[in-house]
Order: structure tokens, then C-alpha cells, then sequence
């Protein structure tokens, strides 16, 4: 397969009667305004730029290599127009398939053409994807704390912000460090610059007997209405799993979240005998091939997939579609580390599709907004992408270039025995 060029012709020689425009450039950005972003440039003969996020967290430079040495030189030549022939020769075409690098590269790619595509029509993506199924896109946020006084402030500064839906973390008594939690006046940041990870001790049992309290005082506090959130981060057993999710049921949470290292999906059966709490399980998937199972035996109640890692728009509406159909609804993954391009493609996937129910939205340091120039917006709880052709991103690639690239990690953790566990 070489590209279609510029000319009026398919591969197979048909004319088809329509101008067409070709790829000239695809450019991989890397920059650092607080943390890590990579982002692909893709630009056509007829000067149009799309953008797409490529940010795999700790693992920057593997996504940037794979598109600037193996993507890249096969995007030169082809007709931006074609995004879905695009997807599936960069996703069978590789044979070596799946896999966050690879799949984040093909989301990066994805999320570009469709903001060209976007440009070349003058019609924000959510319009190409068949319109707006809502006005507003229902958004949870973060409140964090050591203690619960700590916590009930932070979720009421969130309130206060007008969030209508908050996700919950708080300190484990006897841990220096906690999944969640911020250790200064800054907003939670779990990657740590330096050239090694954090290791972190982690207590399994001691935050089992803590957690329950905090959310309970949480919820006692706010009331019936707020939505309270609750993210595990993959460090349960199924039985523990299990245990958690029923004590928690009088908590009314809107989700329990990664409660297992969800490789292993067969466990969650076990879980879902137990507890009714609602579960919310993806943002590590990279396809729909591994949500396929807990989506069609119903073993959760939303998909976290991220529209970065999960192979771009036309997978995460893929992946929509599949959960769609067993009542299954889009929560998607939209942590600091997850550009504001990526962001405002997924909230143009939220927009137009039916099951999409909340976008998670940590929000981003004041230098992210200015390299990142963004049509979408947050007001009142809820997040909208904007009507600016395409995605509605633009970068100002000058300033990102004062802020190079830093060697930084996530966390690990070890158990109080020093034994290697999940972060
Ligand atoms: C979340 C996530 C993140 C991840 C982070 C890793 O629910 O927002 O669990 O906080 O830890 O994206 O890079
Ligand atoms: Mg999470």
C-alpha cells in the first residue's frame, strides 16, 4: 500500500471523482509545561494541521519513537480522508497488535485525521459523528485529603467549583505515601520527575479497615445528591474485592473503580456475585478485544477506556458501541496525564454518543492551557468540546519548545515485607 497522493485515483485505480488531500509531514512534539505531553502534528499538501495526543505516562519516549521511526514514514503520501483504512493498516497491518505503545500511537494518529477531517469540512468531530445526543458532558473530578477533615474541605472546594459528581481519595494511617493523595499545595501529581520511581509502601489491610470510614464520613457530609467516586487502582484480591464493594453499598457510590488488576477479568465474577456496587474498570485497556468479556457478561457497570490508549475516536466509539448494547456506559479516563487534545476528542465522542456517561476531568496547571489552546470548556459540572472546526486545539509549538522533555515515572510499590506489588 503506498498513499492515494493527491491525485483523483483509489489504489485500485477507480477515479473517484474527488478532490483529495495528502499527508506532507507527521511531527512528534514532546514537550514538559509541569509534565510530559507527547503530541503528533500531522500536516497536509493543502496546509491543514491535525492534532493528536500520544502521552503514555513513564513511557513517553517508546510512543514518540514508534511514530516518528515506524509511523510517521508510512503516513507521508496518504489521504488524511481516509481514517478508517488509516486505523486498520496501522492496527493489522503491524501484525505485532494491541499494546499500550502501539495502540496509543494509532489513537494519536486517529485523533489527528479526525481533526483534519474536522477542518476540511469546517464541522466540529462531534457533528461528523452524527451530532450532539446531549447539550452537556456530565464531568467528576478529584478531591484528595490525608485525613477526612482534609478531604470533606477538598471535596467542598470542588462543590464549590460547581462539580456535581467527586472522586474521593484519601491517606492510610501508617502510610507515608497514598495513591491519590497530594503531598503539598499542588494539585495530585502521581508521576515524580527523576530518572527512577518512587517506591511507595503499601498496606492492603490497613487501608481496607480505613477506607470504608472516609467514604462513609464523605458521603454523611455531602448529602444524598453529590456522586461520590472511589478509585482502588488495581490493589485488591476478588475476595477483598468483594468485601469492599458490600460494605460499601450503604455509600451509594456512582463507581468503585479498578478494585482488581483487571488483566485477569475472569475474577470479576466473583465480585459481581457479591456486591452490587457499581464497577468501573479500562483506563490500562488498550482495545475492545479486552473489555469484550466484562462487557458482554455485564462484570461492569461502566468502561474507563481512554480515548488516547484505546486507538483513538474510532475505537473508544467501537468500544461505546459494543457496551451499548449490554446497558454499559462510557466513563472515560481523562487524568492530568491525558492531553487537553485527547481530552477534547474524547468529549467530542461524548457528545455524540448515546452511553456515554461521565468524563473524568482532573483539570490542568495554567501552562498546559497555554500551550494547549483549546475550544472546549468546563462550567457548572459539566464539560462541553466547543464548536471550533475539528477538535478545536490548537498548539502554540514555541512555548512547548521551551519546556523540554523530563525524565519522570509513576510510583511503584512493595508490600511491608519489601515484596513487589500493583501501584
Ligand atoms: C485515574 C487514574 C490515574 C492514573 C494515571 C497513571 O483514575 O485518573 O487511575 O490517576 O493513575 O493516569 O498515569
Ligand atoms: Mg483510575
Amino acid at each position: 500500500m503506498t498513499g492515494t497522493g493527491g491525485n483523483r485515483t483509489t489504489d485500485s485505480g477507480h477515479d473517484t471523482g474527488r478532490a483529495s488531500d495528502t499527508i506532507v509531514a507527521a511531527d512528534v512534539i514532546i514537550t514538559s509545561p509541569g509534565r510530559n505531553f507527547v503530541t503528533l502534528k500531522i500536516t497536509t499538501a493543502q496546509g491543514l494541521t491535525g492534532w493528536g495526543d500520544a502521552t503514555l505516562n513513564g513511557r513517553e519516549l517508546a510512543v514518540a519513537s514508534y511514530l516518528r521511526d515506524h509511523v510517521a514514514p508510512l503516513l507521508i503520501g496518504r489521504d488524511p480522508a481516509r481514517i478508517e483504512d488509516t486505523w486498520q493498516y496501522l492496527y493489522r497491518g503491524v501484525y505485532w497488535r494491541r499494546g499500550p505503545v502501539t495502540m496509543t500511537s494509532i489513537g494519536a494518529v486517529d485523533i489527528a485525521l479526525w481533526d483534519i477531517k474536522g477542518k476540511t469540512t469546517g464541522q466540529p468531530v462531534y457533528q461528523l459523528l452524527g451530532g450532539a445526543v446531549r447539550d452537556r458532558i456530565l464531568t467528576y473530578t478529584h478531591a484528595t485529603g490525608w485525613d477526612v477533615p482534609q478531604l470533606l474541605d477538598s471535596i467542598d472546594a470542588r462543590r464549590e467549583q460547581g462539580f456535581l459528581a467527586v472522586r474521593a481519595q484519601s491517606g492510610v494511617p501508617g502510610l507515608d505515601m497514598v495513591y491519590g493523595v497530594t503531598n503539598g499545595a499542588a494539585g495530585y501529581e502521581p508521576a515524580g520527575r527523576g530518572a527512577a520511581p518512587v517506591e511507595e509502601v503499601w498496606d492492603t489491610d490497613a487501608y481496607l479497615r480505613h477506607a470504608p470510614k472516609v467514604l462513609a464520613a464523605a458521603r454523611d457530609h455531602v448529602g444524598p445528591e453529590l456522586k461520590l467516586l472511589h478509585d482502588v487502582h488495581h490493589r485488591l484480591t476478588p475476595g477483598q474485592a468483594a468485601r469492599l464493594g458490600k460494605e460499601l453499598e450503604g455509600v451509594g457510590l456512582f463507581w468503585l473503580e479498578d478494585v482488581t488488576p483487571a488483566e485477569n477479568q475472569q475474577v470479576l465474577r466473583h465480585v459481581r456475585q457479591h456486591t452490587t456496587v457499581p464497577l468501573a474498570i479500562g483506563e490500562v485497556f488498550n482495545t475492545v478485544w479486552e473489555c469484550q468479556s466484562l462487557i458482554t457478561e455485564q462484570l461492569i457497570d461502566f468502561v474507563r477506556t481512554c480515548v488516547t490508549h484505546a486507538g483513538g475516536i474510532s475505537h473508544l466509539r467501537r468500544i461505546a458501541a459494543l457496551a451499548e448494547i449490554w446497558q454499559i456506559a462510557l466513563g472515560p479516563h481523562g487524568p492530568s496525564d491525558v492531553s487537553p487534545v485527547a481530552l477534547g476528542a474524547s468529549l467530542h465522542v461524548g457528545l455524540s454518543t448515546p452511553n456515554f456517561a461521565i468524563q473524568e476531568y482532573m483539570g490542568y496547571e495554567p501552562l498546559v492551557h497555554e500551550v494547549f489552546q483549546h475550544g472546549w470548556s468546563y462550567e457548572n459540572g459539566y464539560l462541553h468540546p466547543g464548536d471550533l472546526p475539528g477538535i478545536g486545539i490548537e498548539v502554540d509549538e514555541k512555548l512547548a519548545a521551551r519546556y523540554p522533555y523530563e525524565p519522570a515515572y509513576l510510583p511503584v510499590a512493595r508490600r511491608r515485607d519489601g515484596s513487589m506489588t500493583d501501584w
